[in-house]
Order: C-alpha cells, then structure tokens, then sequence
C-alpha cells in the first residue's frame, strides 16, 4: 500500500473508522515503512478501542520492527510538520445514527425541518490534502495585553478608538476640530467628527447630542422633523460618529443636516475561497449546565462523521464552551459539573468527537474562565492543555479569522444585549439578531458602549475596532440563531447548545438551541442544520 504522505495515513485510518493521537500519525509517517506499520497498528488494536495511541505505535514499532525499508517511501519533513500540526480521530462509519433533518433556508426565517437523509457507508473521509487548507489570525491580543486599567490608559484607548473611526469617515465630511468649530462666527457651515458623548432630548423634543474629539467637545442639535432624526434612534455612547451643519448665529450649537456613521462601504465585495469548503459556526456550548444538550451535541459531532459533512473543514466556536461557575447569581443550582477545571475536561471529551481532521478555532465567552473585560485574551496554558486533543486555534475575543482568503470577525457578542436594549425593536431584537449586528457593523466596532453591561479593559489600542470589513462577522452569546446579508457582510448568531434555564424561562428568552449554521467559503452562502 502506498503510504508516501501522512496525508493518505490520515485518510486510510479514518477510512477504517479510527481515532488517532496527533502523535502517533506522526510515528507511523516517521517510521520505515509507514504501510505496513499502519497495518500492524490496525492488526493489534482491539476493536473496541476508540483510539490509538502514540503509546501503542511505538509498542507496534518495538515488537516488530519494520525489516525490509527497500522500496517504501517515507514522508518528506514537510509533510512530517504537516501531519504533526493535527490528528485524526474517526467512528465506526456502521454506528452513526440517523443524520439530523437538514435545512436549507433561503431567508433568514427559523427553518423548517426536511426528512433526515441516511448516508451511504462507504465514504473514505474528507479531502486528505490539508495543504488545500489556510487559516491565519489576525488581531488577536492573546499576550500583549499591556492595560493596567489607570486613567492614562483609557484616554489611550479612547484616542485610539477615534484616530481609527474618525479615518473612516474622514473621506466623507471636510471636518474641523471641536475647539477650532467654537471659535468660528455664527451661520457658518461646520463639519464635525467625534465619540458621542451625550444625547438628550430638549423640551421641544428635538435631540442634543454632544460630540468629543481630542479636542474637546461641542453640542449639536438634531431637529425632530428632519431624516437625520430616525439615525439618532441609533445612536450609543461612545460610538465614533460625523454631522455636517450650520452654526447657530451665537455660534454657540450646530444645527445638524446630516449625520454619518463610519458603516461598511455599500460596494463591498466579499473575498471568496477558491474552491467548494464549508465551515461549521457555532456558540455558546455550555457544557457543566444542566441543560447543555448533549444528545444534540452527538448528533451533530456524528454528523460531522458523514458523507454530508464531506466539505466542512473548519469549525469556529465564537465562546461559551463551558457554563463556568458564579457567572450568574444562583447558577450554582443548575450546574452538573461544579469544578471549572472539570468543566473543561468535560467539553474536551465532547470535542473529541469532532473529526480530528477539521482545523478548529476558539474565542472566549462571558462564561468562560478568561478575564470578563473585553477584548478577552485567548485560554492560558493550563486550559489549551486541557483542550489541546484537537490541537484547536485558541485566540482571543474578539479576533479576525481568516480562512482560506475569507475573513471571518469572530466575537462572542455580549454588546449584542446591549444593542437590543437600548435600540428600538425593529433595529435589534432578539428574534433577529444579526440586525443588532448590522448595528454593531455600521459603527465598524463590537462593543461600542463603555461603562455600561459589556466589560471594557483599557488597551494600548482598540482592539474592538472593525478596521477592516470583515467577509463574514460570527457572534454568539444571545442564543438564538439569526443571519442575513448587511452591505454583502454575512451576518451569523449562532444559536446554543443549551436548552432554556430558569433565568431564561423567568425573562421569556427562548432560545435556539442546536442548531449549526454551514457556511460555504466560496460562495458565502448559508444552510443550517438542526440537531435536537
Ligand atoms: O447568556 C445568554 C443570554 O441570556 C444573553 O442574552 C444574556 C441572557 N442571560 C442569561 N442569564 C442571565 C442572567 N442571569 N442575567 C442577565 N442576563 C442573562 P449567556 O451569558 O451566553 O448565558
Ligand atoms: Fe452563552
Ligand atoms: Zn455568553
């Protein structure tokens, strides 16, 4: 058997329906005659044996030394480093129950159910060539943490947050300095760009907003009559906004004709894969929680097993992967793993489940045990070693993932709350979450609000910042699942894996659980696939 790659050892033992450690695909690529050691392998291991170890390759290696290398190929370094930067894991192809109805909706509506499809039993695995494959991170702050959280480091991020929006809209408005716009005479025209500082209603109903640059800050008013008004509905705190005006005749206030938001360019073109892949998003795990679903989680790592699932390479899981512990008050009641550490062992076990041969990346969520204050750098040592099974990407929240030329902006999206309360239902509500996400993309920042429910550390810059337009934007956190086009971005809240708690119940939150959104790299369109 020609066995020249570890790519093809990573086929023929999924073929045969075996997990692997990383480790021991590496060994049986290294040694003499990597087709035969494989064949010893899969000769010595018991069939109920879930996986096989570097523990037992090398047992295989000692007790029957390959004697005749002549003729055999051996993998080159390369593809040594390439076999060793994941493993394989596969099921008994036979024992995968009934694949979960799939849904294939073209709207953003709750889908419906089709009938389950059965898949045939002899499909060999996903493609074997991982060089087809790239993943690259960017932003992700994960050790460059530097905020000590004093004053001076607020007015760094704060400055940073502006130089970065104010260049968006720079193009748009021929703006001039908050103190500069003080000293002008009455009646000219000014154009403004600054972080909202304040917005209130006047007694005749019109709206003041004041405006803060470097510079300081300076009021404008917003007639209730006029377009611009419905644009102060959305309006948060902090976010980087321009107005374009004429100055009150005391030169005092600007009357405000129009106002701009830093957006997504309406001609954006969204980067594509070059061939037919798929990434599964998904959210919001849970696992340690009563109501973590694992019978859906099992489907749904089952179905990754199947021919169905051939193109799926990537899995993105945007934080949330355990319940923690004391996130909530009372939550202790509905805990089924009270240790944290416990907890993540626990959903390493459930990852193990997953097709070794998807590429997996992870941000952190509000539960999970990372400092709350966004941006959250990615897990320390001690929880990558926890979960290093798959050998997953583990980077920070937010952070910018790109897959084969796709950007996929992943963030677990606490702010999202934030957006639904404070904005009118049909900008955001929780039926549709990625409208509260084209908010967070018209303002080209996760988290704009400071000081209120979404937790900010001061950085050295603002991470939170959407400097470049993302492909694809991935969030999580309110646990219903909603998607739709903003400006061409693919917009995706990816539902949960936990049935409805108490709190939820108590506050009619209903939400979307186990459910796992498809999407096709090369065309960036969606499918959902339902597993409960
Ligand atoms: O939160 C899931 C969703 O439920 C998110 O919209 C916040 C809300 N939630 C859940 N529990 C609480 C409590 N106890 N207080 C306030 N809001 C809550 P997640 O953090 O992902 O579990
Ligand atoms: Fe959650
Ligand atoms: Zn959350």
């Amino acid at each position: 058997m020609p066995l020249e790659t570890p790519a093809r050892i990573v086929r023929a033992l999924v073929s045969r329906g075996y997990n692997a450690e990383r480790e021991a695909v590496t060994l049986i690529a290294g040694s003499d005659d990597p087709g035969l050691t494989l064949a010893q392998v899969v000769e010595s291991t018991p069939d109920d044996a879930l996986r096989i170890t570097a523990v037992h390759v090398r047992e295989v290696l000692a007790s029957a030394p390959v004697s005749d290398p002549s003729g055999s190929e051996t993998a080159s370094d390369d593809e040594k480093t390439s076999s060793a930067h994941r493993k394989i894991s596969g099921h008994d192809t036979d024992s995968h129950p009934p694949v979960s109805p799939a849904t294939s909706p073209a709207s953003p509506d709750v889908p419906e159910s089709t009938s389950p499809s059965e898949t045939g039993g002899s499909w060999s695995g996903r493609n074997p060539d991982f060089s087809l494959r790239s993943l690259a991170i960017a932003n992700d702050m994960t050790g460059e943490s530097t905020g000590t959280g004093e004053y001076d480091d607020f007015v760094k991020v704060f400055r940073d947050r502006y130089e970065k929006l104010s260049k968006m809209l720079r193009g748009r408005v021929n703006h001039r300095p908050a103190k500069a716009i003080s000293n002008m005479s009455g009646g000219e025209e000014a154009e403004l760009i600054g972080l909202v500082n304040d917005v209130r209603s006047t007694k005749s109903g019109h709206w003041l907003i004041e405006l803060e640059d470097t510079t300081g800050t300076f009021p404008c008013l917003v007639m209730k009559d006029r377009d611009t008004a419905d644009a102060v509905n959305e309006l948060l705190m902090d976010e980087c906004i321009a107005v374009q005006g004429t100055l009150s005749s005391d030169a005092g206030i600007l009357f405000v004709d129009s106002l701009h938001f830093p957006d997504v360019p309406r001609g954006h073109r969204p980067n594509t894969a070059d061939r037919h892949v798929q990434a599964a998003l998904i959210s919001d795990v849970h696992v340690g929680s009563q109501e973590f679903m694992e019978d859906a989680w099992n489907e749904f790592a089952n179905w990754l097993h199947t021919e169905e699932a051939e193109h799926v390479e990537y899995l993105l899981i945007a934080g949330d992967m355990v319940e923690g512990v004391g996130v909530y008050p009372n939550q202790d009641k509905e805990l089924t793993i009270i240790d944290i550490y416990e907890q993540y062992e626990a959903f390493s076990e459930h990852l193990k489940q997953v097709p070794g041969d998807l590429d997996i990346v992870m941000i952190p969520g509000n539960h999970d045990a990372v400092r709350l204050a966004e941006p959250q750098p990615g897990f320390d040592e001690n929880l990558r070693d926890i979960m290093s099974a798959h050998d997953p990407r583990i980077v920070s929240n937010p952070a910018m993932v790109n897959l084969e030329g796709v950007n996929i902006l992943m963030y677990h999206g606490v702010s999202l709350d934030e957006v639904i309360a404070e904005l009118p239902a049909e900008k955001a509500s929780y039926d549709e979450p990625h409208k509260a996400m084209y908010q967070l993309l018209k303002k080209r920042h996760v988290a704009p609000q400071f000081g209120g429910h979404t937790r900010l550390a001061p950085e050295e810059q603002d991470y939170l910042v959407m400097e470049e337009v993302p492909d694809i934007f991935h969030t999580g956190h309110v646990h219903k699942l909603g998607w739709g086009k903003y400006h061409n971005v693919l917009a995706v809240n990816s539902g949960c894996w936990q049935s409805q708690t108490d709190f939820q119940k108590s506050v009619n939150i209903n939400p979307d659980s186990g459910y796992a959104p498809i999407v096709d790299l090369d065309t960036l369109s969606m499918t959902v696939r339902k597993f409960s």
